[in-house]
């Protein structure tokens, strides 16, 4: 794979300059500091108002996230939690991708309607790391024709002039129309664009690792001020840039030799796992539990992995867990999340070719006898000074926050409040680089393309008919057309299959597997579809057998 430095995390600190500087540009530091107002005036009287934070994918997962951080905050000083989150597809989406729902704008605006009834107050957050999301783009449109009640905020990671301008199924506006109106309420005063550009994803389009790390970066320096200022924790103002510091602190500690090289073992033993069909597994503490689950949830959508393949438990599973809609078990078994669960369904099937890795912020889960009876490879995170039973685990990372990271000019009494919110930021960059690292090793990927990804919505549609004609160098249609012809399995599409819409596809293509691998080698090689199955039979890795034929017409 190409590795431009730019690629890597801490490119997201770079101190840029100019128009779409990074996330230290003093323009967006000034936003960071006037949306931290108006959060402040909300929990000043948290009865007064709400702030909602909503996103598809894994930005609803960061809003749900963040939301249960400050909520939990607010109540451990008696305080109503005011912070709502939204996620399309709802509940089940923080657990397993529903990207379907990501297409609805009416959805979007309807599901904001309802948990805003009667609200004099709102600060909405609408969350989409590519500028893309119709169902942000609908919540936008609603705040922006009630700015006498609403706040909107667009937080992403692509200048404005690149939100995506593609028509929107059953809608008279495209996200970049929603822009350019929000545009005009930012320039009123009335609304917020948060939009540094934090430099191109390691593996392109892959938006839950530096979106996503600076996604939960901003909103908790945000909100990390708001609190600290709405319970006068200080005396002097509120300045962000010391607080991005903390989590610049923190990549350079992950990526330090040290601890990349622990990382790197991991790396390897988790691709192990998956090139034998094995699995791995993570087992949390409370947040940072959770951080393993967001990260699991986000391979098949990326890799098309299966749902066993990366998969997250939490100890006291949805009691501890807190979503909205309390306890999902009935809808099957990747909706067990507890620890129990893992014991009962997973661990009596344990092998040599499952990785475990526990997430712990206290240790005591590695000291558990039941994790150091099992069966298979063991690795383990901590952040505290435990007493970790190194002989039993194949990779033992032990970070400290407080000695490892220099916490320098923040207040410490306010980081003080927040540590897990760092040691969740720590094994958000350990978690992603396993499993993008263990999928690139398993060859799911090719250069820097997610060449298997899930054609599951509008957006990924139209990625993939990129993919297909970037490296079959067809025109446009034609790429489509292959796409097509992988979707509904054949060499001929018919009028009934070209007047169907988008979103028909996309749900003939969601539960299919390989349809992008199978259209690129179809559109390489000129060949039938069958051809191309035949291929991918013979040589299951994606990247050899796209590399093979693409070497073979050269
Ligand atoms: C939202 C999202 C991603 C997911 C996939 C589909 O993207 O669900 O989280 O990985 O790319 O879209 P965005 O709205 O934050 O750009």
């Amino acid at each position: 794979m190409k590795y431009m430095k730019e690629r890597y995390p801490q490119a997201m600190f770079l101190r840029q300059d100019g128009e779409g500087g990074g996330i230290y540009h003093p323009s967006v530091l000034r936003t960071l500091e006037q949306i931290t107002e108006v959060a402040t005036s909300i929990l000043k009287d948290a009865d007064s108002g709400l702030i909602v934070f909503s996103g598809c994918g894994t930005s609803g997962r960061l809003a749900f996230m963040t939301a249960r951080t400050f909520n939990k905050k607010l109540e451990s000083v008696g305080k109503h939690g005011c912070f709502k989150y939204l996620i399309a597809g709802k509940d089940k989406a923080l657990f397993t991708s529903q990207e379907a729902p990501e297409d609805d704008p009416i959805c979007g605006k309807e599901m904001l309607q309802e948990i805003c009834m009667n609200q004099r107050k709102v600060l909405f957050i609408g969350i989409t790391c590519g500028l893309s999301a119709p169902y942000v783009a609908g919540q936008l449109d609603y705040c922006l024709k009630n700015l006498d009640v609403f706040t909107p905020v667009l937080l992403g990671f692509n200048p404005t002039n690149m939100a995506r301008n593609n028509k929107i199924e059953k809608w008279n506006k495209t996200f970049s129309d929603v822009v350019s109106e929000l545009q005009k309420a930012v320039s009123d005063g009335k609304a917020f664009i948060l939009n540094p550009v934090v430099g191109p994803e390691p593996i392109t389009g892959s938006s839950r690792m530096k979106s996503g790390s600076a996604t939960k970066i901003l909103l908790e320096t945000i909100f990390v001020g708001a609190y600290t200022s709405s319970q006068n924790l200080t005396k002097s103002k509120w300045n962000p840039q010391n607080h991005l510091d903390i989590y610049r602190a923190i990549c350079e500690r992950v990526y330090s030799v040290d601890f990349s090289k622990k990382i790197s073992h991991l790396i390897k033993l988790g691709a192990e796992c998956l090139q034998k069909n094995g699995s791995i597994y993570y087992l949390g503490l409370d947040s940072i539990g959770i951080v393993g689950m967001i990260d699991a949830s986000e391979c098949p959508p990326t890799y098309s992995a299966t749902l066993d393949d990366v998969r997250g438990f939490i100890e006291g599973g949805y009691t501890c867990f807190g979503n909205k809609e309390g306890d999902l078990k009935h809808l099957g078994k990747h909706f067990h999340i507890s620890l129990e669960d893992f014991k009962t369904d997973i661990a009596p099937h344990l092998g040599e070719k499952d990785l475990v890795i526990i997430l712990s912020t206290e240790g005591n889960l590695s000291q558990a006898s039941f994790v150091q009876s099992l069966s298979c490879h063991k690795a383990v995170l901590a952040f505290k000074d435990c007493d970790i039973p190194q002989e039993k685990f194949d990779v033992v990372i032990r970070a400290q926050i407080d000695n490892d990271i220099n916490l320098g000019s923040v207040v410490k009494d306010v980081v003080d409040g927040f540590r897990n919110m760092y040691c969740e930021m720590f094994t958000k960059w350990v978690c992603n680089a396993v499993t993008t690292g263990a999928h690139v090793m398993k060859g799911k990927v090719y250069q820097n393309s997610m060449v298997d990804l899930k054609v599951s919505n509008n957006k990924l549609y139209y990625r993939s008919v990129g993919i297909i004609q970037k490296f079959s160098n067809e025109s446009r249609d034609e790429s489509e057309r292959y796409l097509l012809k992988s979707i509904y399995n054949t060499d001929n599409l018919s009028e009934s299959h070209c007047s169907k819409t988008v979103a028909d596809h996309i749900d003939v293509a969601t539960p299919l597997e390989r349809v992008v691998p199978r259209a690129m080698l179809a559109a390489i090689l000129k060949c039938p579809i069958s051809e191309a199955e035949k291929r991918l039979i013979q040589e299951p890795v994606i990247r050899t057998v796209i590399s093979q034929t693409l070497n073979s017409v050269k």
